[in-house]
């Protein structure tokens, strides 16, 4: 298995993530790495560890999502820490060194009409910084139809910060930031929209912002699932910082607020080079 890249980043790739907030970045990965993640996922859907917070189907189908799933599986662990994600993510953050911050898994079954609505992370993170960013890989072929994720470019440099919301009905009902607006209704205002989505193959990364809107629709085919797994990943200049809104799942009670990241939680995954 391969822990570099399979090849460079382009300029391209790195003008559009600090430009759009979001980029695809394809052929990086073995399959082995694939093949590695498919297990694992398995393995959680038929004993989820204890991040479990399976998403509420109402329309049929299973939403399965788990995170912090690196703690107890050796599996995710390897690919958090040792696949070429963290020196892509140094690279795109323009970080000395990454944290990892969390991994996530979302999985939407065949026949899962829930969409994922439209939100940004970071305010639902209990850090502040500017280098945050997730990388999402597929282990299927993705299409608009089963549940491609969408973004609207640049949103990230909007210096908007959205009210945290739960993702289905009956979920968790995040504590009101003064300081956050409601999040508009971008699909009634689509066309006024730069979005921008993919077709994706397994082993496709995306590379996005923390603060990017993004969101995606159900899984609508029937002969198909929708395996997505994401790691954040979080450079030197963050903090930890809890405020009104962040995931009290995602938050410590053993971590001051206020400092970098303790490396004892969040292991460094990756130190750049100095040349
Ligand atoms: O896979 C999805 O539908 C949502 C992914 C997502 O919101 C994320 O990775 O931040």
């Amino acid at each position: 298995m391969n822990s570099e890249p399979l090849r460079p980043l382009s300029d391209d790739e790195l003008d559009r993530f600090h430009r759009d907030g979001v980029v695809l970045l394809s052929g990086l990965l073995d399959e082995e790495w694939t093949d590695l993640l498919a297990e694992a996922i398995e393995r959680d859907i038929g004993d989820p560890a204890p991040g479990y917070h399976g998403y509420d189907s109402p329309g049929g189908g299973r939403f399965h999502g788990n995170f912090d799933n690196w703690r107890s599986d050796e599996r995710f662990a390897r690919y958090c820490l040792a696949s070429p994600l963290p020196a892509v993510a140094a690279q795109l953050l323009h970080a000395r060194a990454v944290h990892l911050f969390y991994d996530q898994l979302f999985v939407k079954e065949a026949s899962t009409p829930s969409p994922t609505p439209w939100h940004h992370d970071q305010p639902y993170w209990p850090v502040a910084g500017r280098q945050l960013m997730s990388l999402w890989v597929t282990l299927d072929p993705v299409t608009r139809e089963s549940g491609a994720l969408e973004f609207i470019r640049g949103s990230h440099r909007w210096n908007r910060w959205f009210q945290p919301r739960t993702f289905a009905a009956g979920g968790y009902e995040y504590e009101r930031n003064p300081d956050y607006e409601p999040i508009p209704d971008f699909d009634a205002d689509r066309e006024a929209l730069d979005i921008v989505t993919w077709d994706l193959e397994p082993g496709d990364l995306l590379a996005f912002h923390a603060l990017t809107v993004h969101g995606s629709g159900g899984n609508l085919r029937t002969d198909r699932r929708r395996r997505g797994y994401t790691v954040r990943y979080a450079g030197d200049d963050v903090v930890y910082d809890v405020r009104p809104g962040t995931n009290p799942a995602l938050t410590r009670n053993d971590h001051p607020s206020g400092v970098p990241l303790d490396p004892t939680i969040y292991p460094i995954a990756h130190r750049r080079r100095v040349a």
